[in-house]
């Protein structure tokens, strides 16, 4: 691109193509936007618990609105998660009586054992509405101890238990597949404590994300993670999902920001490993285990987490490209040339653009209406504002320059911040209002990540949309299938190929969001045999009556 075409098209970059109460900001407030930028929340909130109980219809004979687990227990379950997820409800375990009910409510206050029918239906059902389970009793433990005896009792009785965070995990892994007991963490929410010179939050697992965030930020740091679903999701369910997210290029995995964590197990054992020491090598590590075991393994009480220090300048652009090659080309740019400060490199196709903007109120796309094919959006936090905004806009004018980039924005306030991420953040919750959305997570070569999305449109036509985005910077495809109902036809031509296909190239069939009760048989595409053997014999160490998360995660056939 010529260099009087790329400054004019920075010109876009500096005065702003994007409305909003602040437009034409002068450049001396910048300062000033940026600080506001810092405290930029993004999605706060989701509507987890507010979506209708709308499961999918499915053709094993479950479906949605069921309401006790008798009903359950009769037929064989399927899901539209996966094509070949037909599971019968185990007989080993027992069903809840009115002793088991007398007893939880002997050892929990009055109000950790719910039966209230709305209540329990709301704990049933995903936040997609795609999985529902019939269980009739929701438990809420109050501290480690309620959670231990719990345990206890339901190992002794062999009656089944999912815990659940805040129930907006995408697998299928938080809600009971039959009538298992649920354990929600909702009611351990303290923070325990923060060691301000190292960075060291010591937390319950119940404790929501954006309200650690906040409160960290309050001490001048930051949470190591951060997703669309912070507004309800427990930092227990990050843990136990290893959830990754729009921080992980910076900050990697929770592998390496959990410092310590108090798991109760399947037996009532409490394991204490609430260690908030950097380096510990005595013996083996196992609270690795416990993190991304979709508490199949123990259920995660407290975390010590190490969190980054908050940095005062962030700036965020939203950029366009006119081939999926430019993205992966500006990735590599954004890696050498922008090097520490880079803290997000995320990309949507047009497909997801749209849709943002066809669903979600408010939502807007920043650019003009035009041909470009892809979008990318990258955020940089570092310690110099002036010094942070120069190496940006001098990136972006040689990517142009290159002609990596075709147009774009950087934001100059909070607003114009947040619309950028809205746009990103909202795509999940855009996919579920148009009805039935088939979702994978994928992890791939960045080269070849592409390929799968645009053969998934030929194989697919007409017949669903087909959505490409994800955390570029880190391989992360984000596969949406959206239509406006599930059906038989449409799983058929998706599955078994996407995981067959991921397989050949050596890549994961969960990347971040887990395999939940969706990918449980799947685990194979991505493990090796002696892997998933290990893995049985783990669980059946930890959870011999295999009473935790049943159905979820391992196959059925090695435990
Ligand atoms: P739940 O959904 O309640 O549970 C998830 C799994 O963890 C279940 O298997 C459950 O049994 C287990 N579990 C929960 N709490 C505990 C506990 N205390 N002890 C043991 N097991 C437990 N995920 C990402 O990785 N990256 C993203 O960017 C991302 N963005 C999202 C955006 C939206 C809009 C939504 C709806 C979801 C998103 N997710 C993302 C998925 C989801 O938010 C994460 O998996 C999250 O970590 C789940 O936390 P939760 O508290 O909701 O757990
Ligand atoms: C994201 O990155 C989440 O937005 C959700 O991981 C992805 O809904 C999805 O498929
Ligand atoms: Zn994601």
């Amino acid at each position: 691109m010529a260099r009087r075409e790329a400054a004019r098209l920075l010109r876009r970059l500096g005065p702003l193509a994007v409305e909003s109460p602040t437009r034409g900001m002068p450049h001396c407030q910048h300062e000033s936007a940026n600080r506001i930028v810092n405290s930029c929340r993004r999605f706060h909130w989701i509507p987890s618990l507010q979506r209708p109980l709308c499961g999918p219809t499915t053709s094993g004979g479950i479906y949605e609105g069921q309401s006790s687990a008798k009903k359950a227990c009769e037929v064989q379950k399927r899901t539209f998660g996966s094509a070949a997820t037909h599971i019968q409800r185990n007989p080993a375990y027992s069903e809840l009586n009115s002793d088991d009910v007398s007893y939880f409510k002997s050892i929990l206050c009055e109000n950790g054992v719910v039966q209230d029918e709305d209540r329990v239906a709301v704990a049933n059902v995903d936040w997609m509405g795609k999985y529902s389970g019939a269980s009739q009793l929701l438990l809420l433990p109050k501290n480690t101890t309620e959670v231990s005896k719990i345990l206890s009792y339901c190992n002794t009785r062999r009656l089944a238990v999912v815990p659940q965070g805040g129930n907006t995990g995408l697998v299928g892994g938080s809600v009971p597949v039959y009538d298992e007991v649920i354990v929600g963490l909702s009611g351990m929410d303290k923070i325990i404590s923060f060691d301000n010179v190292n960075g060291i939050l010591t937390c319950e697992a119940g404790c929501v994300l954006e309200n650690l965030s906040n409160f960290v930020e309050n001490e001048g740091f930051i949470m190591p993670l951060d997703l669309g679903a912070k507004g309800s999701c427990h930092i227990g369910g990050n843990v136990s999902t290893n959830a990754g997210g729009l921080r992980f290029i910076r900050y990697g995995s929770l592998h390496g920001s959990v410092l310590g964590l108090e798991v109760v197990l399947a037996d009532g054992t409490i394991l204490d490993m609430l260690t908030t020491l950097r380096k510990d090598n005595t013996g083996y590590d196992l609270k690795h285990l416990f993190i991304g075991s979709e508490g199949s393994l123990g259920v995660v009480t407290k975390i010590s987490v190490l969190t980054p220090a908050k940095l005062p300048s962030t700036n965020v652009a939203f950029l366009s490209c006119n081939d999926y090659k430019s993205c992966q080309k500006l990735l590599l740019a954004a890696r050498r040339s922008l090097g520490e400060i880079l803290s997000a490199f995320e990309f949507m196709d047009h497909h997801c653009i749209d849709l943002a903007v066809r669903h979600l109120e408010g939502v807007h796309n920043p650019l003009p209406a035009s041909p470009y094919k892809f979008y990318v959006l990258i955020e940089i936090t570092g310690s110099d504002e002036s010094y942070d905004k120069t190496k940006l806009e001098a990136f972006l004018l040689r990517s142009m320059e290159d002609g990596l980039v075709a147009d774009g924005v950087i934001a100059q306030d909070i607003s114009q911040a947040s619309n950028f991420w809205r746009i990103r953040e909202g795509i999940s919750e855009a996919s579920v209002k148009v009805g039935a959305v088939y979702k994978y997570d994928l992890s791939i070569p960045v080269e070849k990540l592409y390929d799968i999305v645009e053969e998934m449109r030929c194989r697919l036509g007409d017949s669903a949309e087909v959505l490409g985005y994800g955390h570029l910077g880190d391989g992360n495809l984000h596969l949406n299938i959206v239509s406006s109902k599930y059906d038989d036809n449409t799983l058929e031509r998706i599955e078994p190929f996407v995981y067959e296909w991921t397989s050949a190239q050596r890549g994961s069939i969960s990347a971040e969001h887990g395999l939940g009760l969706m990918k449980a048989e799947k685990i194979h595409y991505s493990k090796s045999p002696e892997a998933v053997q290990l893995m049985a014999s783990i669980k059946k160490l930890l959870d011999p009556n295999s009473i935790l998360n049943p159905y979820k995660v391992l196959p059925q056939s090695v435990l």
